[in-house]
């Protein structure tokens, strides 16, 4: 039987990113569109039936009863950050077809149909909209927004989804798929410290960090870097960067907030060029909505008053929100039982991290498990599991779905 790094180790090469190191794998690019490709062949050799609905999610079903209503769903997603790790999404992936041969060399008999899972866009590293696929199953997206959402190249959400064979005609709210969603549980590598400070392999997920991201758009006066006196000029340039620190600032005077600025982009990006604009993105969490409001509110005032001071203008354009999610205390007790025969006393942690769990967590009870990262890195190269501590976590999935089905 295969392992989980033996199942990932055949992907190993997929979208690797020379320049960035590590993964670039954006959804639907040629990248994600093979791993789209791997996958339906890992689950059809598991027997599993794969179909792809309306809004571009990967469905692998054991039918083991006549109908998949209620079923037990697993999985995660394929796409990467740019330079990303090797394991955020695809290690939940490949634990559940793991999982799913564990459950068969059990001779479990399931009482429900399970399904593995792929959802697109999570990390909306390409379209800027996180957990894209999610989010138009569940309905809170308007479809014509997200066909029309560009990529940096300016290609629409649209056409990169039929490029891939998707036909984005009936993008949204999938009443037959909301029907079929019983319980949700989704694996995934942990993204902080947590389970190396608590010393164990898996842990059950508790709360996931309610989190936005932000689009600012700061304009100035394009001009000539050598030609135009510093005292003449409206640079954006200068208003990004006292924002950024702004944002530093705002966030460090607030327990628990985080505010990054990890993406900005001036227009038009020439060395010997005054930026006519700087589009920056701020994604800002904090477990409170209110307080995320807030904060975001604060660093929007403090941009409007740098760049009235710069003499530039900014528009501040949300992108997406979502509110921090508590995962349904009973699956969590469920999940907690269930680990108590391999794992006893897997710890739960709070995620600072989204995950498709937290927006299916509006129409279907969801839950997650945190497989033990020993670099404590994430969205980064440096993202590691230990291979004991893969198999562990494919354990504790089939473990719970076991329980579950
Ligand atoms: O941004 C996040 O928290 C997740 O990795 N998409
Ligand atoms: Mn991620
Ligand atoms: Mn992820």
């Amino acid at each position: 039987m295969q392992t989980v790094s033996s199942v990932l180790d055949s992907i190993s090469d997929v979208g690797r990113d020379a320049s960035r190191g590590g993964y670039s794998r954006g959804v639907y690019t040629g990248a994600e569109s093979s791993l789209r490709e791997w996958f339906s062949a890992e689950a059809a050799a598991r027997g599993l039936s794969v179909e792809t609905d309306r809004n571009g999610i990967l469905w692998a079903w054991w039918d083991a009863t006549d109908s998949r209503d209620g079923a037990l769903v697993t999985g995660s997603h394929l796409d990467s950050v740019p330079g990303g790790g090797a394991y955020d999404g695809p290690l939940g992936v490949a634990s559940a077809l793991v999982a799913v041969d564990l459950l068969r060399e059990r001779g479990v008999q399931p009482n429900r149909s399970l399904a593995v899972a792929v959802f697109p866009e999570e990390e909306g590293s390409r379209f800027g909209v996180s957990c894209l696929g999610s989010r138009l199953l569940t309905g809170t997206l308007d479809p014509d927004q997200v066909r029309s959402l560009k990529d940096t190249d300016g290609i629409t959400f649209a056409d990169a989804a039929r490029s891939a064979g998707i036909d984005v005609s009936h993008l949204g709210r999938d009443e037959d798929a909301i029907r079929r969603i019983g319980d949700f549980v989704e694996l995934h590598v942990e993204q902080g410290r947590g389970l190396i400070d608590l010393d164990a392999p898996v842990a059950i997920g508790s709360t996931m960090l309610g989190h936005g991201r932000w689009r600012l758009s700061i304009t100035g006066q394009g001009n000539h870097a050598g030609t135009t006196l510093m005292a003449d000029r409206a640079d954006p340039m200068i208003a990004a960067a006292q924002v950024v620190l702004a944002a530093r600032t705002v966030a460090a005077e607030q327990d628990g907030a985080r505010a990054t600025v990890g993406r900005l982009q001036p227009v038009p990006g020439g060395t010997n060029v005054i930026a006519s604009r700087v589009d920056l993105w701020l994604d800002v969490r904090h477990e409170e909505d209110a307080v995320t409001a807030s904060l975001i509110e604060k660093i929007h005032g403090r941009a409007q008053k740098i760049c009235a001071f710069e003499d530039c203008r900014a528009t501040l354009t949300e992108e997406s929100r979502s509110g921090t999610v508590h995962f349904d205390g009973a699956l969590q007790r469920t999940l907690g039982n269930a680990l108590k025969r391999s794992f006893p006393g897997a710890p739960t942690l709070p995620t600072g991290a989204g995950h498709d769990a937290g927006i299916l967590g509006t129409i279907a009870p969801t839950a997650m498990l945190f497989v033990r990262n020993p670099t404590g890195i994430s969205h980064s190269p440096e993202e590691f599991v230990e291979r004991d501590d893969a198999d562990a976590g494919a354990t504790a999935l089939a473990d719970v779905l076991e329980d579950l089905l």
